[in-house]
């Protein structure tokens, strides 16, 4: 049997240095499984809630009220069941606080507790997490290819610059290990970069480099020239994948790029971005317009989505309706994953199989608040997800995450490695072989 005898939660600290939920799971058999919440700056309107207690004590930020949930109604609730039944635990668990957004139990305590339990089911199969997840998913597995962080911005570095990702994918490479090596190149050559023009100013939030930039175009610009620096053509093996988060700059149809003071409507929002699509490698664009546009997505993705993956995030939350509608409205032609924000490991599955129903791509990813959790690396291996997002390419909450990725890409029987499989952009050499 893999029966859960005991389930108990502990407040740990992230990588902002903010309280969050651990969770531990005992099964009968002695296996263990245990995991930690990560925690969003820069949050969907319609994600699980993030449960804090408020108040003056550690800015209001303590996570008391989702662990008291956690061992007064999960634990008692889950006590008996089957850890490999995952989806049956989650079930228990929804059942409790049938909310989507989880207000009453907390998404940081359903999130915590329903991957502990994927972790001890993976334990009592005696199998690894990511084939757990493959068997949960009914996937083919894939190690993933990376998105990189190599400038931070937005919500995750003080709104310096309006973009908040700008990232690398090196979908040209041939193995996961070669991948980091290139990255590492082009990491340090943009910080040599910035070095050179007194910009050095430490990280952001997710590790990559504090976005000392004149305009967001500087910071595309200055992303080629490292790439170029670090001895690669952008646009060849390395390309470039942006995550815009237009949420945090615009509403109802409004966008407002403070840096530059400038404000769009939505069709001046999409023009900008073609034009950036136009003039750089750029073979990945997340959350391009505000979640709440709706045209916007749908006409951003009739324009561009034959060339570039249109990724959302705060669009879809992880979500499996948001994404059928969002199939059926032809906005998006991929989804971001992020456990979190659906609150259970089995909604986060679902939602991952609405896109592949699609014919979409998927992108597991973490959340600016992190910890040494590596779940995501095992999940987006099972899923065959194709690309992995987990910030930048230092700090250990982000390294343990590519540090994972190894040591599968190391086991017996390892996946084979995803490479441009998914990607749309057409100027990449392929590692695949495919067209
Ligand atoms: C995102 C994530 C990760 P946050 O927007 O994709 O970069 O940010 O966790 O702050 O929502
Ligand atoms: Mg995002």
């Amino acid at each position: 049997m893999a029966t859960i005898t005991a389930l108990t939660g502990r407040r740990v600290w992230d990588s902002r240095g903010r309280p969050t939920v651990e969770a531990e799971v005992v099964l009968d058999t002695g296996a263990r499984g245990r995991a930690i919440a990560p925690a969003g700056a820069s949050r969907g309107l319609r994600e699980a809630v993030d449960l804090r207690d408020g108040g003056p004590h550690l800015g209001g930020r303590d996570v008391g009220r989702a662990l008291a949930a956690l061992r007064e109604v999960i634990a008692p609730a889950l006590t008996g069941l089957d850890a490999r039944d995952q989806q049956a635990v989650d079930a228990a668990i929804r059942a409790l606080d049938p909310s989507r957004m989880k207000e009453r139990l907390g998404g940081n305590a359903t999130t915590a507790v329903s991957l502990a339990v994927l972790h001890a089911g993976a334990a009592a199969k005696g199998v690894p997490l990511w084939r757990h997840v493959a068997d949960l998913a009914g996937t083919v597995p894939l190690l993933p290819l990376p998105e990189i962080q190599i400038f931070g911005g937005g919500a995750h570095a003080g709104r310096r610059v309006d973009i908040q990702d700008f990232m690398v994918m090196v979908p040209g490479a041939t193995s996961f290990d070669e991948v980091m090596e290139i990255t590492h190149d082009i990491y340090f050559a943009a910080g040599d970069i910035m070095a050179r023009r007194g910009r050095l100013a430490g990280v952001a939030d997710e590790g990559g480099w504090w976005p000392e930039f004149s305009s967001n175009e500087e910071a595309l610009e200055t992303l080629v020239e490292a790439i170029t620096l670090a001895s690669e053509k952008p646009g060849e093996r390395v390309v470039i994948s942006l995550d815009v988060a237009a949420s945090e700059f615009g509403q109802a149809g409004r966008y407002r790029l403070a840096l530059e003071d400038r404000a769009l409507d939505t069709g001046g929002m999409i023009d900008l971005l073609g034009r950036w699509l136009d003039a750089w490698p750029i073979a990945a664009i997340e959350d391009p317009l505000g979640e709440d546009d709706r045209a916007g997505m749908v006409e951003f993705t009739r324009r561009f989505g034959d060339k570039v993956q249109v990724i959302g995030d705060d669009y879809l939350v992880t979500d499996a309706a948001l994404v059928r509608a969002a199939v059926q409205d032809g906005a998006c032609n991929a989804v971001l994953v992020k456990v979190n924000q659906a609150g259970t490991v089995t909604e986060a599955l679902d939602a991952a199989a609405a896109a592949r129903g699609a014919g979409w791509a998927a992108v597991v990813s973490a959340r600016s608040g992190e910890s040494e959790d590596v779940s995501i690396s095992h999940i987006a291996t099972g899923l065959g997800a194709g690309l992995l997002k987990v910030g930048s390419f230092t700090r250990s909450e982000r390294m343990a995450k590519w540090n994972e990725c190894l040591r599968i890409a190391d086991s017996a029987d390892a996946p084979p490695f995803a490479g441009a499989r998914g990607l749309r952009f057409r100027g990449v050499s392929r590692s695949d072989g495919g067209s």
